[in-house]
């Protein structure tokens, strides 16, 4: 552990001397837990990283030769790109079965705009059964090691403010049927958080430095020195699923996604994506697009709008891919990144209201306007470093029904409804009568456990009922 003196003169080149305000009135355990934050620090690259993003904005320029990034339609006999979708389906389901397959899920967000204390996993978002987003994603790797006869490890990366009430979650609830062995949490990294004016690093007390998560960007780092990379080399694991928490319907395991990453031709296997169609032009989604022969993210902020509202001969945007952020990593891609001396992904600013310890009387300030400048990286902006990456057109119903917010949009409701949508589509097309609203939708609220059925054709032979009576809520 260096000294107090040995710090000084670093902290001080980086304009940093700040954080040593309190030190001499602190006791011996913090002063150490201050000198061992202020150690995890890079201090030599934070000059330039406060002037590049904190002290500035940096200004985003779109790359040269921007394009629509060309995607597989969801109905394969689309003459824009058609493809044998039974063929790469079944090369999906031969990875499941030889257990080359591992699930990631990026669980270090705070959550805060939905109000919600715990961990989001821990969230009850089952439409019938309110059961937590944990415990749903755990039935869809449950099914998937079932169905194929193999082991699907699952990865889960917390963060320091969320680590423990993760685990203990799990432990508490049986790991809800896995196997302690197969289930692997680690936390992501940090970044410290600024004052917007000064770029001096926060303290939210006179020991502690005022930190946040550094973004999903942060997963690919944390994949590396958490071991779970070496773990999955270890099982032979070749590719991962990559999803969100907030995400209650996502298909964890689709065998064609898995069986187009893997196999084809225009795929390198390092990185692969689903997209939505946007509903509209302004919608506030990153978008899926080419430049020079690689794809990216681009942020609906950093996009012009006229080029948003471009459309194409089709009548249809132009920009039309949306991503809900699910993707399939290949093993062999994340270690290559960890081990290039390149390896870089940029920091994208927020401005929040950070609470912090006013320098001058040592008391805490919680501010009513941003103070603070929070760095984070994000996992898109790897595309680019994939050689060939493909892209598969999705459903909102099928794939993504996402919890983020209280009330409106992506929230609780919405989530059930998608939810509602999506097992009402699958047993009518098991053949049970679906009770309908006047506009179509369904007049009742259903859950269909992934225990019952991963995929539609799971539910034949299963005990349905004929009928849904109006207003009931089941749960399969
Ligand atoms: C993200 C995407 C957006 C769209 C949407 C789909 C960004 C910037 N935007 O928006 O384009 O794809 O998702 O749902 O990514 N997380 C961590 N650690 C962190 C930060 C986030 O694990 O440090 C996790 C978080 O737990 C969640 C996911 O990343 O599972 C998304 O985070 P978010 O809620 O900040 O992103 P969101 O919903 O604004």
């Amino acid at each position: 552990m260096p000294s107090i003196d040995d710090l000084r003169p670093t902290l001080e080149a980086a304009n940093q001397a700040h954080l040593l305000t309190f030190a001499d009135q602190l006791s011996a355990n913090e002063r150490d837990s201050l000198l061992s934050q202020i150690a995890a620090i890079d201090l030599a690259k934070l000059p330039e990283l406060i002037h590049e993003y904190v002290l500035n904005k940096p200004t985003f320029e779109l790359p040269e030769g921007v394009d629509a990034a060309p995607y597989y339609p969801a109905d394969p006999t689309e003459s824009f790109k058609p493809y044998d979708a039974k063929k790469y389906h079944a090369a999906g389901q031969d990875l499941l079965r030889a257990g080359k397959i591992a699930c990631f899920v990026v669980a270090g967000g705070q959550g805060s705009r939905l109000g919600y204390e715990g961990p989001k996993g821990c969230y009850p978002a089952g439409a019938v059964t309110k059961k937590p987003l944990f415990q749903i994603f755990a039935e869809n790797i449950l099914a998937t090691a079932k169905k194929y006869g193999a082991t699907v490890p699952w990865y889960i990366m917390t963060s320091p403010l969320n680590h423990d009430a993760t685990v203990a979650f799990f432990n508490e609830h049986g790991h809800f049927g896995l196997d302690p062995a197969d289930v692997m949490f680690f936390p992501q990294g940090t970044m410290p958080s600024f004052d917007m004016a000064s770029g001096k690093i926060l303290l939210t007390d006179r020991h502690q430095l005022a930190t946040n998560p550094d973004g999903h960007g942060g997963s690919l780092t944390a994949l590396h020195t958490s071991g779970a990379l070496d773990d999955m080399a270890r099982r032979g694991i070749e590719h991962f699923s990559y999803f969100q928490v907030d995400n209650a319907t996502i298909r964890i395991t689709d065998p064609l996604f898995l069986g187009l990453h893997a196999a084809a031709p225009d795929s390198s296997a390092e990185i692969s994506s689903k997209m939505l169609p946007k509903a509209f032009p302004e919608e506030r989604v990153g978008l899926f697009a080419t430049a020079g022969g690689r794809t990216h993210v681009i942020e609906y902020s950093d996009m012009p709008i006229e080029l948003q509202r471009e459309t194409g001969a089709d009548g249809r945007l132009r920009f039309l891919a949306g991503s809900p952020a699910i993707h399939v990593f290949g093993r062999a891609f994340v270690e290559k990144v960890n081990t290039d001396a390149g390896f870089d992904l940029p920091y994208h600013r927020a401005e929040k209201k950070i609470p912090h310890v006013d320098l001058a009387t040592g008391e805490r300030v919680s501010p009513d306007a941003p103070n603070g400048v929070k760095l984070e990286r994000f996992v898109f902006d790897a595309l680019p470093l994939a050689e060939r990456s493909i892209i598969l057109e999705t459903s909102r119903v099928e794939d993504f029904a996402p919890i983020k917010n209280a009330e409106g949009t992506d929230s609780p409701a919405s989530s059930a409804e998608l939810q509602t949508q999506k097992a009402a589509n699958w047993l009518e097309a098991a053949g049970v009568e679906i009770p309908k609203k006047s506009d179509g939708t369904p007049d009742c609220v259903l859950e269909i456990s992934p225990l019952t059925a991963l995929e539609p054709g799971d539910l034949k032979g299963a005990d349905l009922p004929a009928k849904i009576e109006a207003g009931k809520r089941l749960a399969l």
